[in-house]
């Protein structure tokens, strides 16, 4: 028998497919003063507050495209709060500790892991041997350990940075954890020296049969940017000038997630293309997913990439047979939680006002009881300056009523 759930999320492609086709057929045959293509009950009408059904705003002719999900459940939507942690993840002047991992749990502990460096940011303008250029230069991969996810307990190194001439001899940092038929595999970006602004990054793997390591590392990068794109002139501190900008990642590829999928492995990343601009959306960020067979790859990249045009950390996880994604801070579509029953093709369930930055998601929640319960909580990072960033935590609530205080007083003079 179908479960309710697969058949919310049939009537969710179906309706989702409906503005599609709206778009193509209310090109030539639909005007502001005509809904003839919109099939609108009167209970729509009436929840959306549409005052003349034949005279459509182009809003209200957007609202109508809605599906009954995203207009009466609320199901995606959230609101969030950040709180301080405890033991080694209270704030630590001249340390800097950012981008944690997901939290997964072994004998009774949770685990996380994170890029961590010391010393301040002294920008490109420094002394390129010994200083950093930003908080998340000269980092190593470490990690904490904790019983109740509040009081997190340092254990160390995890992950170094390589050998003068390696692939990863500057930076190792913004680490994700996977684990699969009892194997850890930490997943990071990496930067080769010298740090400059037309750098590469890349992205590296590391893996162990325990989480408190030793591990390997993978001797070559599993991703690497684009190369079609063109710089223009020699200035290697000139990431504007292009001749050719090349794929949406032919700068950087970063913020790497890799998850179980349908048998193979999907390493969503966040791409950032040379000669970055600003659009109508803020910075040109856009996500990408490459597919392997076996967790250390070969990684192929989807011909379908970009498969989002918004976001910045990637924020994913599996929901309903698909995969959800939280899409943050840049691009047209920030802020809103999004689905794809495929892994790729992925489609707005709901709109939130924000979300915290640089989530570690709770691996150990129940992800399937609601659409975003993966997020009720988990792990952020914080600026406390630009220098220094520290490891906070966040939960979330869905939220499907709105009480203002005055609401809460009349509650209270009826009780008494
Ligand atoms: C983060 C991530 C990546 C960037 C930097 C550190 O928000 O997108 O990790 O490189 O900022």
């Amino acid at each position: 028998m179908e479960s309710l759930k697969t058949t919310r999320m049939k009537k969710i492609l179906f309706f989702g497919f409906i503005p599609v086709l709206l778009l193509a057929f209310g090109a030539c045959t639909m005007n502001t003063t005509s809904n003839k293509n919109v099939d609108v009950s009167e209970e729509r009408i009436d929840f959306l507050g549409i005052t003349n059904k034949d005279k459509l705003s182009a809003a209200s002719k957007r609202a109508l495209q809605w599906t009954d999900q995203q207009l009466y459940n609320n199901d995606w939507y959230f609101e969030y709060k950040v709180y301080d942690l405890k033991g080694d993840f209270a704030f630590e002047e001249g340390v800097v500790r950012r981008d944690p991992s997901a939290i997964i749990k072994h004998d009774g502990k949770y685990y996380t892991w994170y890029s961590r460096s010391t010393g301040e940011t002294v920008g490109f303008g420094g002394n390129p041997e010994v200083d950093k250029v930003f908080p998340w230069d000269r980092c190593d991969i470490w990690y904490a350990t904790s019983e109740d996810g509040i009081t997190w307990k340092e254990q160390g190194l995890a992950v170094p940075r390589g050998e003068a001439g390696a692939y990863d001899d500057r930076s190792v940092f913004t680490t994700e954890i996977m684990e699969h038929d009892g194997m850890y595999y930490l997943c990071y970006q990496t930067v080769k020296s010298p740090y400059n602004k037309r750098v590469k990054n890349q992205i590296g793997l590391a893996w162990s049969n325990s989480p408190d390591g030793p591990w390997t590392k993978s001797q070559e990068p599993i991703l690497s940017p684009a190369d079609n794109g063109v710089w223009k002139g020699d200035d290697l501190q000139d990431r504007h000038s292009v001749l050719k900008k090349g794929d949406f990642d032919s700068h950087k590829v970063h913020d790497p997630c890799i998850v179980p999928y349908k048998g193979k492995f999907y390493l969503y990343y966040k791409g950032e293309q040379m000669g970055e601009a600003i659009t109508f959306g803020g910075r040109q960020i856009r996500h990408g997913v490459a597919i392997a067979d076996n967790p250390k790859g070969p990684y192929l990249k989807s011909p379908y990439n970009p498969i989002s045009n918004s976001g910045h950390e990637i924020c994913v996880w599996p929901y309903n047979g698909g995969i959800a994604s939280l899409i943050t801070t840049d691009g047209p579509e920030r802020n809103t939680v999004q689905w794809a029953p495929d892994g790729i093709n992925f489609e707005i369930m709901g709109a939130v006002k924000g979300a915290p930055h640089a989530i570690g998601l709770n691996r150990t929640a129940d992800n399937e009881k609601e659409p975003t319960e993966i997020l009720r909580w988990g792990l952020t990072h914080q600026y406390k300056t630009y220098n220094y960033q520290y490891i906070r935590g966040f939960k979330t609530e869905v939220r499907r009523k709105h009480t203002a205080s005055s609401d809460k007083g009349t509650k209270d003079k009826k009780k008494e």
